[in-house]
């Protein structure tokens, strides 16, 4: 494909209801967005860098220095034809994935718009509805985190994920179990723990949950295996999971027995592929996460998550959770049984909203080609 340009730009946008982990509360996002421009078609990528670097090393600064000097020239110099040569174009950067994976998953949606096939049909995916969990913030009181379990699941949604750490566990998914003792329930502590609360740990196996995610350190892969040992609940790593090769080496030494897939954190889509087909092997059973999304972000993880080995529901959830007004048209919307239908058009399948995309754009930036040194 010939690439005519490359624009970056940084929109700011307030979600609906702040969103609080063990690491922090998020209300405005400063999203970097990424659309290339070849053959008179658009295709756009969403960098998932969050504001700071809590969740990871990367953030939106980071993500835009490295896209702006590095990894858009780069692509905009190359003669590119496939979403999946870009982690060789790009593997001269050591690691900002989720700035990699902002480009690649553009070059993935302008490709299938090129072919004139759904994104998800380029991507290998097999499912026409993908089933949809929520992720649940840390409220202000217990009281109100029970309410709003009870508004998720009244919604439809398939499994209810709460945000916890030390101090807010045990008691709230004691106090959500006590009204809904049947519920899908799952907890992510976003690395809230230390080896030292195993015995703390154990306890919540009495709650019955699908899972516990990254409760040890994001980098670690030998002490959840000691923790998995002790633990009846399986363990999702999330953080910890960087590429294929970590996927194996996690199931290998038994750090867990599902995996989260987050397209930003794994450098985009052809890694994301690579471990969906090397735990589909060992059958380990993945899901895809989310990362506070815009519709454009949102779009790439509903296509991702039609691969058959996304086997359980994922973080990818109704538009209107988060914002008032979405990027895309039409917004993501949940069926009363927690179910999104992927899309059918050609490429992501949602239009870009790019006359609200301007007016929240704060900065912006054209890429051209550049001379490679070799
Ligand atoms: O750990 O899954 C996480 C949001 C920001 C950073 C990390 C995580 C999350 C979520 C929200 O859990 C998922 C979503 O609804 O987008
Ligand atoms: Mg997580």
């Amino acid at each position: 494909m010939k690439i005519d340009a490359i624009f970056l730009r940084e929109v700011r946008m307030s979600l609906v209801h702040p969103f609080t982990t063990s690491f922090g509360q998020t209300t405005e996002r400063r999203v970097l967005l990424v659309e290339i421009r070849a053959e008179g078609l658009s295709g756009w990528g969403e960098c998932t860098a969050g504001e700071h670097p809590y969740f990871s090393e990367e953030t939106t600064d980071t993500a835009w220095s490295v896209l702006l000097q590095e990894l858009a020239p780069v692509l905009a110099s190359s003669d590119i034809e496939h979403g999946g040569r870009c982690p060789e174009l790009f593997r001269r950067v050591r690691g900002h994935r989720m700035a990699k994976a902002a480009l690649e998953n553009a070059v993935w949606d302008l490709e299938a718009q090129m072919q004139g096939v759904p994104l998800y049909d380029l991507l290998g995916g097999t499912r026409k509805v993908i089933d949809c969990g929520v992720s649940i913030g840390i409220q202000p009181s217990l009281s109100q985190q029970v309410e709003k379990v009870g508004a998720e699941v009244a919604a439809g949604y398939q499994r209810i994920k709460l945000k916890c750490k030390p101090g807010w566990d045990l008691n709230v998914f004691e106090a959500v179990r006590k009204e809904y003792p049947q519920i899908v329930l799952s907890c992510d502590a976003n690395s809230a723990y230390r080896l030292r609360d195993i015995d703390h740990l154990i306890d919540f196996d009495r709650f019955g949950l699908l899972m516990i995610e990254q409760p040890l350190w994001a980098d670690d892969f030998y002490f959840h295996a000691m923790l998995q040992k002790r633990l009846e609940t399986p363990i999702c790593l999330d953080e910890s999971i960087r590429n294929r090769r970590d996927a194996l080496a996690a199931i290998e030494m038994g750090s867990c027995r599902i995996i989260n897939i987050k397209l930003g954190r794994v450098g985009g889509f052809s890694e994301a592929i690579a471990i969906h087909n090397a735990t589909q092997e060992r059958g380990v059973p993945v899901w895809c996460g989310g990362m506070l999304e815009t519709g454009i972000g949102r779009a790439h993880n509903i296509a991702l998550s039609t691969l058959e080995n996304f086997s359980l529901p994922g973080d990818v959830s109704a538009s209107r959770r988060y914002w008032s007004e979405d990027l895309i048209e039409p917004e993501v919307e949940v069926s009363p049984q927690g179910q999104i239908q992927a899309p059918s058009g050609p490429g992501r399948g949602f239009e870009v909203r790019t006359d609200l995309i301007e007016r929240l754009t704060v900065r912006k930036e054209r890429i051209r080609a550049m001379e490679l040194v070799s």
